[in-house]
């Protein structure tokens, strides 16, 4: 492809953080950008601000296959075809242990970060092999290092992970890039969502600790795409100066 040919971004969870950052990121470079989300007046602010030749906007439930489907059919034609994919929609619920967790909120999370995940990326993938395009999954360092409370929500970010890494070696030779892209403490809607809108614990665990912003991940996104074609970033984990590792915790009798 000439690199100076517009190109087509699809974005999910593009009504908040990460998502919406990106989306105002690739559209304001020229990309086309097709924004994903439930709020579809978050959505429609984002065609407003931009243009509908701009920005197209596709309003479902991720976990709805059918939904998916029938969204990805009416994208205008205009867009051409999706050259990179965002896989980005995702949510932690609860900060439980397991044993007192709630089965209803690991299975959301599952059926967000992870199936509606594979659904997606399965029904782009013919058309980013043939457009030599990029995958950049929105993992999370939860899914590399466990944490109290963490649970089902650093399951599903592993997952995110190791299929990052299994689509990077399914498809040697294609052309297609695969990035898994893992985030550490980052200032958006997530602990709000988590939390069930508690915005006193939210605002607790980002004062003072000069969180990662979501125009710092959208700037991050932004490279990984624009990097020559002959380059890939496997694993990118990123966090703020503040956060950093701790050790084990030891249980005694
Ligand atoms: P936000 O809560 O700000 O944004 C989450 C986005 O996901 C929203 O646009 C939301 O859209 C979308 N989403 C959630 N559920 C669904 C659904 N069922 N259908 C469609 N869209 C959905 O959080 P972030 O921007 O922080 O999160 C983005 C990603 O980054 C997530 O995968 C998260 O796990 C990950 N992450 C976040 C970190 C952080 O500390 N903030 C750190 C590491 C990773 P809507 O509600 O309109 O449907
Ligand atoms: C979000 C980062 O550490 O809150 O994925 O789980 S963390």
């Amino acid at each position: 492809r000439d690199a100076s040919e517009q190109q087509t971004i699809l974005v999910t969870g593009a009504t908040s953080g990460f998502g919406r950052a990106a989306v105002e990121r690739f559209a304001t470079a020229g990309w086309r950008v097709v924004a994903c989300g439930r709020r579809a007046e978050r959505l429609q602010a984002l065609v407003d601000a931009h243009g509908a030749e701009r920005v197209h906007g596709c309003a479902f439930d991720i976990r709805d296959a059918a939904a998916m489907a029938d969204a990805l059919e009416a994208i205008p034609a205009g867009f051409g075809g999706i050259d990179v994919l965002v896989n980005n929609a995702g949510l932690a619920l609860g900060t439980a242990p397991a044993q007192r967790a709630d089965l209803a909120q690991w299975r959301q999370m599952i059926d967000t970060n992870v199936t509606a995940l594979v659904t997606l990326t399965h029904a782009l993938l013919p058309g980013l092999i043939a457009r030599r395009g990029a995958i950049l999954n929105v993992s999370s360092i939860a899914g590399s290092y466990p944490y109290p409370g963490g649970n089902a929500y650093g399951g599903t970010k592993a997952f995110v992970t190791q299929f990052s890494l299994g689509l990077r070696s399914d498809l040697h030779g294609t052309g297609v890039r695969v990035t898994s892209i893992e985030p550490g403490l980052a200032e958006t809607e997530f602990t709000l969502v988590r939390t069930g809108g508690d915005v006193s614990a939210s605002d607790a665990l980002y004062a003072g600790a000069r969180p990662i912003t979501a125009a710092d991940i959208a700037e991050t996104l932004w490279w990984v795409a624009n990097l020559p074609p002959h380059l890939n970033i496997n694993r990118l984990e990123v966090m703020p100066v503040s956060q950093s590792f701790a050790g084990f915790q030891i249980h005694r009798d």
